[in-house]
């Protein structure tokens, strides 16, 4: 194709994308990503827990073109789920109750973004019936973020996010892999940008110590612990984990760049992620059947998290409601789950322990300032920074390893690679 019919083609691309309700769209070159050695080394360091996924089509989420024979462009949407300005106070009443992400609060965007992004597919396949195309949201073997940041959709910030610029980072990403040619927006790429010049909130206020600068430790990380883990938490995690019970927002919420502007006020958001829960009752949850999970789930994406798993989160959740307040009919429920044989593994080994912690903690104080909610709230700040432009030094992965150090591993996490996907 001539350089100007490259151009058209992009620009209606683009503008299909905006017409079908993507936020952002832009177009990446299908190159390698330029983070290959920091990746093996998180994956080395068993950074990705339980999530044996990522390790697997290590070569194709290395080099993204490799997922489409020919491949030359990725073309990069992203849904805005959240303004930055509506209410966050529970929609639902007061009460022992736990807290979901704003990503899961509304309809999934797998198949909200998948159903367009098909539907955009088959327009341009019908256009252009040489070219081979792949459309991925979030489970595909590609580094969503570095494409979109790649595509000028925005740029990561040290939590590990895609941030708008001038509007934040509650955007939910998606792609079309394709072998048509089309023009990279922006036409150099710049490399990475630095959103966040000197700020540390994030990491200062992430409760479990997960994140250093452009880098999230997973197994530390309260959204994988509750969403991903599929075994017992690790005590050490249990009260830091609040009031979450799938997913977290904390490293989001307290970040300038999330906070309410004028921009932000005017910011479309997909009418599909209207908030329908955003939290649940915790006596509720403790007595689900797999009927009452799905229909409280409806069609949301937090099919992930699994009966026990729910029930899990909801009494960790609930031992750290009851440090706290008084609530003698969801203790005596912890107590009778603790001892109900009846219950799975991972269901009474969890209520044994906030029982455990419950008898060290005695009898609950009543909520003060220090509240988990309230704590979250005081760390954020209403100001903004400005980025400092380029990154000029960045330390990606400060462990005190070398990809020499873990070189063994690699080859080994390498070894066990297998054809699934997630
Ligand atoms: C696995 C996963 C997780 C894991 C691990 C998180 C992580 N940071 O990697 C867990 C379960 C913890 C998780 C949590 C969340 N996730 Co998630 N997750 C993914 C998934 C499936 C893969 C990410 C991945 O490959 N991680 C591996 C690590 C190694 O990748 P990485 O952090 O990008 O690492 C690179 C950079 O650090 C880079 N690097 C190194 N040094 C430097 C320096 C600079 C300056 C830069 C720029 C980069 C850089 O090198 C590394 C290798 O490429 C993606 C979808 C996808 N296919 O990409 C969604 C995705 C990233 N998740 C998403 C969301 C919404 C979330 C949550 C907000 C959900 C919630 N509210 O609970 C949290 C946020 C937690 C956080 N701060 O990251 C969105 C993010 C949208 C956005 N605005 O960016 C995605 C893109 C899904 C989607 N399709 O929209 N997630
Ligand atoms: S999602 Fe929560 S636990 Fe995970 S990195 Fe952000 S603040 Fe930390
Ligand atoms: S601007 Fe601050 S809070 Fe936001 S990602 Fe950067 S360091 Fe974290």
């Amino acid at each position: 194709m001539s350089g100007t019919l490259v151009k058209d083609s992009t620009a209606a691309v683009l503008k299909r994308c905006h017409e079908l309700g993507f936020a952002l769209a832009g177009v990446a070159s299908a190159e390698p990503t330029r983070w290959g050695t920091q990746l093996r080394h998180w994956l080395a360091l068993g950074r990705h827990g339980e999530m044996g996924y990522l390790a697997r089509h290590l070569q194709q989420r290395i080099d993204p073109g490799r997922m489409v024979p020919g491949a030359r462009s990725i073309i990069c949407v992203a849904d805005r789920y959240h303004d930055g300005c509506s209410e966050d106070e529970p929609v639902s009443g007061g009460g022992p109750r736990g807290r979901i992400a704003r990503y899961a609060r509304g309809d999934d965007y797998h198949r909200v973004m998948k159903k367009r992004l098909h539907s955009l597919r088959d327009e341009l396949a019908k256009e252009y019936p040489d070219r081979a195309w792949r459309v991925c949201v979030d489970t595909a073997p590609v580094l969503e973020r570095e494409l979109a940041q790649r595509a000028g959709l925005g740029s990561v910030g040290k939590h590990t996010l895609l941030i708008e610029p001038g509007v934040g980072s509650w955007l939910l990403l998606g792609e079309i892999i394709t072998s048509l040619e089309l023009a990279p927006t922006p036409a150099d790429d710049p490399g990475p940008t630095d959103p966040c010049g000197t700020c540390t909130r994030c990491i200062d206020a992430c409760p479990t110590d997960a994140i250093t600068p452009w880098s999230v430790d997973a197994t530390r990380c309260i959204s994988y612990l509750t969403i991903e883990h599929r075994s017992e938490i690790d005590e050490a995690f249990h009260e830091l984990i609040g009031e979450w019970i799938f997913g977290c927002d904390i490293c989001q919420e307290v970040c300038p760049h999330n906070q309410p502007t004028h921009r932000t006020a005017s910011a479309r958001t997909h009418a599909a992620y209207a908030p329908r829960r955003d939290s649940f009752e915790l006596l509720k949850v403790l007595d689900w059947d797999e009927q009452a999970r799905r229909e409280a789930f409806g069609r949301s994406a937090m099919k992930r998290a699994k009966l026990p798993m729910m029930k899990r989160n909801a009494l960790l959740a609930a031992g750290n409601w009851l440090a706290r307040f008084d609530d003698p009919l969801l203790r005596r429920r912890i107590c009778q789950i603790a001892d109900d044989p009846g219950q799975p593994d991972l269901v009474r080994s969890t209520a044994r322990s906030v029982v455990r912690r419950l008898e060290k903690v005695g009898p609950a104080a009543e909520e003060g300032e220090d509240s988990p909610r309230r704590a979250a709230e005081g760390r954020g700040e209403k100001s903004r920074v400005q980025g400092s432009g380029r990154v000029q030094q960045v330390v990606p992965n400060p462990e005190p390893q070398t990809p020499a150090d873990v070189g063994p591993a690699v080859a080994a996490a390498e070894k066990g690679l297998d054809a699934d996907s997630r």
